[in-house]
């Protein structure tokens, strides 16, 4: 890292990557792209984790678990089984240490800032160059502290309190900023109460999230079997903020993120009554085992609601593991919820699609349009807490009148570390690779551009609307020509066909674009199907970093107002783009409007390098040679 005396916000900077963990859905891209490297063994501590795609309703994700484990064993990584749990809340439970670096090709990855951690999200590439020891580049973001005092009130939870900064920030206030804890109020929360505020800070486009390491962090290390592994840190004294943000939590009341937007906060009694007809709970965000403790208390001795569908799915086999010996397993199967595996499931899709028209509540992090497989379905985010008390009446409902006993920390976690495998390294084991994984597409060197503009979208367009989840789509994260035929299809069908009848052109977009995930698909595919450029009002952090690693170019209006009259299939010059260098502004020619405007970026040399060369694999085999 830089001296600290050079430390600014908005510098570029190169972090030293300590751990790195992957997941299914981006792993095999990643890992596809770190055998090209030509490195033998990882060179941070890694995991590997399956938990996306475990539905095998044909040999395609059950192919990709193979590749995985195999490629996992050959370059020393140890390899999560499915079955084990959700990336995030593994990685808490069994790895995270305060302190250090975390790079992970998953969103919700700062997590484990709950745990007093630098975790990043970021795609597949850039988490493989990790792997191969090449430090990460990132703009140094701003500061915010958040200064958290008072008591959470029964019924109100950690969910409430990121939901209360999503209200005051929206999902594009946290991009380039880190949002650091602090308070009294702190001292309330445990390490898994902690980690459901930073992984859903990844809501908000935000670099990362952060909590000290305290006594709290202490006793869930000293529970998890590893208080070695505790250091103390804090903020110093006089800290320097770029913004300061206060919550009361004893005002706080039981929030919800109305449907189609985690930002979309409104209070939960503003809207009770609403018939439900699913309730989810789970998610990396809402699955520990105190979450689904405080769920089981809830649930003691009441009944699902007849018209309501409610499924649980486990952070981990621990946490199954716990609330088996707890006897909270009891209460909730007594209550006639649905159980599922310890795994992302409803979250990405993997089933449990809503009904036509229907309300599905959710601990999740995300209720974008589509995303829960049921486009007329109107998805509500909501804290476990909410989601119980809900599923009992069958309407939208405050837990906050619900007598229940809190959930604590046990005495001691429950652990059985045989769902993680120890990697031998043994070079003569094959790496498995079934037909569904397919090379990944790799750019052209940077050329002039003349192109038609393949589709224009509005402001905080997401990851899944350019790449959808689903079990339909996510068989084919191996294979980018196949998942290509997918892009925008939820908004514009025709969109892969018109890119390969026009050779490719430009995308052109709002706000925030490529917002959510970090699925690395969301360029690789477009870059396949032949995008050149993409001309946005602003970006989401990953996936701007993801276009410039396929060697698509991220640039933005200069006039925000000369997105307007821009119309699909217009054929845009960008003049001298060939050319592209630092702090340069491009003429755009609209050959078919006659209209002309002025682009810019804020590319630093070392992407416009990648660009020129189309692409961070291309960069990386030139730089090897
Ligand atoms: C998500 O929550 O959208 C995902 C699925 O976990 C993604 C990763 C992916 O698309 O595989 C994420 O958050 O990065
Ligand atoms: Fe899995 Fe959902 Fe978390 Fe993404 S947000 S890692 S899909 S549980």
């Amino acid at each position: 890292m830089a001296e600290p005396t050079e430390l600014k916000a908005g510098k570029t900077i190169r972090l030293v990557i300590d751990n790195t963990l992957t997941q299914d859905a981006t792993g095999t891209m990643a890992f596809l792209q770190f055998e090209k490297m030509g490195v033998d063994l990882v060179k941070t501590k890694a995991v590997s984790y399956v938990d996306h795609n475990t539905m095998q309703t044909g040999f395609m994700n059950a192919d990709d678990h193979k590749y995985l484990q195999s490629v996992a064993n050959r370059y020393g990584v140890l390899f999560s089984k499915a079955g084990n749990g959700i990336c995030h809340q593994v990685q808490l439970e069994r790895f995270d240490k305060p302190g250090e670096t975390l790079l992970g090709s998953d969103s919700h990855t700062p997590t484990g800032g709950g745990m007093a951690m630098i975790a990043i999200g970021a795609g597949g590439l850039d988490v493989a160059c990790a792997m191969a020891g090449i430090p990460y580049t990132l703009t140094l973001p701003e500061v915010v502290n958040v200064k958290l005092t008072g008591e959470l009130k029964p019924g109100v939870s950690a969910k409430d309190i990121i939901l209360k900064v999503l209200e005051l920030q929206s999902v594009k206030g946290g991009v380039n900023k880190i949002f650091e804890y602090s308070g009294e109020g702190i001292k309330g929360l445990s390490v898994p109460e902690r980690s459901t505020i930073t992984n859903m800070g990844a809501e908000l486009g935000a670099t990362t999230s952060i909590f000290p390491s305290d006594e709290n962090t202490k006793e869930f290390l000293e529970k998890q079997g590893r208080v070695e592994d505790y250091i103390p840190l804090s903020a110093d004294e006089d800290a320097h903020y770029d913004e300061v943000i206060e919550i009361n939590l004893s005002e706080l009341e039981p929030l919800l993120a109305a449907p189609h937007s985690p930002d979309n906060v409104e209070k939960v009694a503003d809207h009770q009554g609403t018939k439900v007809d699913q309730v989810c709970i789970g998610s990396c965000t809402n699955s520990s085992y105190t979450d689904l403790m405080n769920v089981a208390n809830i649930l003691k001795g009441k009944k699902v609601h007849p018209d309501v569908s409610l499924t649980i799915s486990f952070g981990s086999k621990q946490v199954l593991n716990m609330l088996s010996e707890s006897g909270g397993l009891s209460d909730i199967i007594a209550s006639g919820a649905r159980l599922l595996e310890a795994a992302c499931g409803p979250c990405i899709g993997m089933g449990q699609s809503p009904p036509t028209d229907g309300v599905s509540l959710r601990t999740f992090n995300r209720n974008f349009y589509g995303r829960s497989g049921t486009m007329s379905a109107g998805v509500y985010l909501v804290s476990p807490e909410t989601a119980a008390i809900s599923a009992v009446n069958g309407y939208i409902s405050e837990a906050t009148e619900v007598e229940y006993e809190k959930a604590v920390l046990p005495d001691q976690f429950l652990i059985d570390d045989s769902g993680i495998i120890e990697p031998d390294c043994d070079p003569e084991k094959p790496i498995i690779k079934g037909p569904n994984i397919k090379d990944v597409p790799v750019g052209q060197a940077l050329s002039a551009i003349d192109k038609k503009v393949m589709i224009k979208v509005d402001d905080n367009i997401t990851t899944d609307h350019i790449i959808p989840g689903g079990s339909a789509v996510l068989p084919f994260r191996s294979n980018i020509e196949k998942i290509s035929e997918f892009t925008f299809s939820q908004i514009d069908p025709e969109f892969a066909l018109r890119c390969l009848q026009n050779d490719g052109g430009i995308i052109v977009a709002g706000e925030n674009y490529g917002q959510g995930s970090s699925r690395e698909h969301a360029a690789l595919a477009p870059l396949y199907l032949g995008i050149r450029a993409v001309i946005a009002k602003s970006y989401a952090r990953i996936h701007k970093q993801n276009l410039i690693n396929s060697g698509i170019i991220p640039l933005l209006f200069d006039d925000l107002a000369d997105y307007e009259p821009i119309e699909l299939l217009d054929e845009l010059e960008i003049k001298g783009i060939e050319n592209l260098a630092v702090g340069q502004n491009y003429t755009v020619l609209n050959k078919t409007k006659n209209l002309e405007f002025v682009v810019k970026h804020d590319l630093s040399e070392d992407q416009i390098e990648v660009i020129k060369n189309g692409g961070l694999l291309n960069t990386i085999k030139k730089s090897n040679k």
